[in-house]
This record gives C-alpha cells, structure tokens and sequence, in this order.
C-alpha cells in the first residue's frame, strides 16, 4: 500500500512538471515587474508583435521566431490605445489567452520541449513562432 501511494505522488508530480502554465491579470502583472528585465516580452502594439529580449532593450518588430527553455515565462503584453487581442496556441489546443483589453498582461510557460505557433485570434496577420528547448 505504501509503495502504491508512492508511485502515485511521482505520477502526479510528473504531470504537473509537464504542463503549461498561464497566468493572467493582477497575478501576471506581478510576475512581469519581477521579471521584466530576464525575460522576453512579446508587445502587442499597433496589430503586430514586438519582441523584447531579455536584458535589450531594443524591439523586433515583426519576429519571426524566438527560443525559450522549458518552464522558462514569457510575456504577452497589451500596449495598444483601444486595440483587444486574442491569443492562441495553432499548435497546441490546450490553452488560449482571454481577450486581452489594452493594459494587460499574460504569463506563459511551456512544460515540454516543441514547437508553438502562436496567433491572434481577431487579427490572423500576428502571428509568431516559439521553439521550446530542454
Ligand atoms: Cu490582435
């Protein structure tokens, strides 16, 4: 019975190491002040993505593609006037932001190594690519 318990706990345990994670509002907003200046921050600002790196201060307008490792966060940020989007995840159904209102904020981790294509749901043009590594 003990050793069953215990195999148990490691599955569980896997499991929630594998997972994405998605944090939005207040929680997310707080997530980013502490960790602004590490990671990269994907802008949403006049319909297209803008990609901040870690320690750079500079944008890419328009990335292509950017590498992540597993668990690390990125950012989705809303820096529009009065523009809403709506992310999702082309490769992966299991999750999709909230409409994102002007101001706010989404924290995103990956669990597994892959590949993820992010798009805007209202403007299908924003699109970009994340490449998830070990
Ligand atoms: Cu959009």
């Amino acid at each position: 019975m003990k050793n069953m318990l215990a195999i148990l706990i490691v599955a569980i345990n896997s499991h929630s190491l594998a997972e994405t994670r998605v944090y939005e509002g207040d929680e997310a907003k707080d997530r980013l002040l502490k960790n602004k200046e590490t990671s990269f921050i994907l802008e949403q600002n006049k319909k297209v993505f803008h990609l901040k790196q870690p320690g750079n201060n500079s944008k890419e307008r328009k990335p292509d593609q950017f590498t992540i490792k597993v668990d690390e966060e990125f950012y989705i940020t809303n820096e529009e006037n009065r523009v809403i989007h709506n992310v999702y995840d082309v490769s992966d159904e299991t999750w999709v932001l909230t409409k994102q209102l002007p101001g706010e904020v989404a924290a995103i981790s990956f669990g597994k190594p892959g590949i993820h294509e992010l798009k805007c749901a209202i403007h299908p043009k924003m699109n970009v690519k994340i490449i998830v590594e070990k």
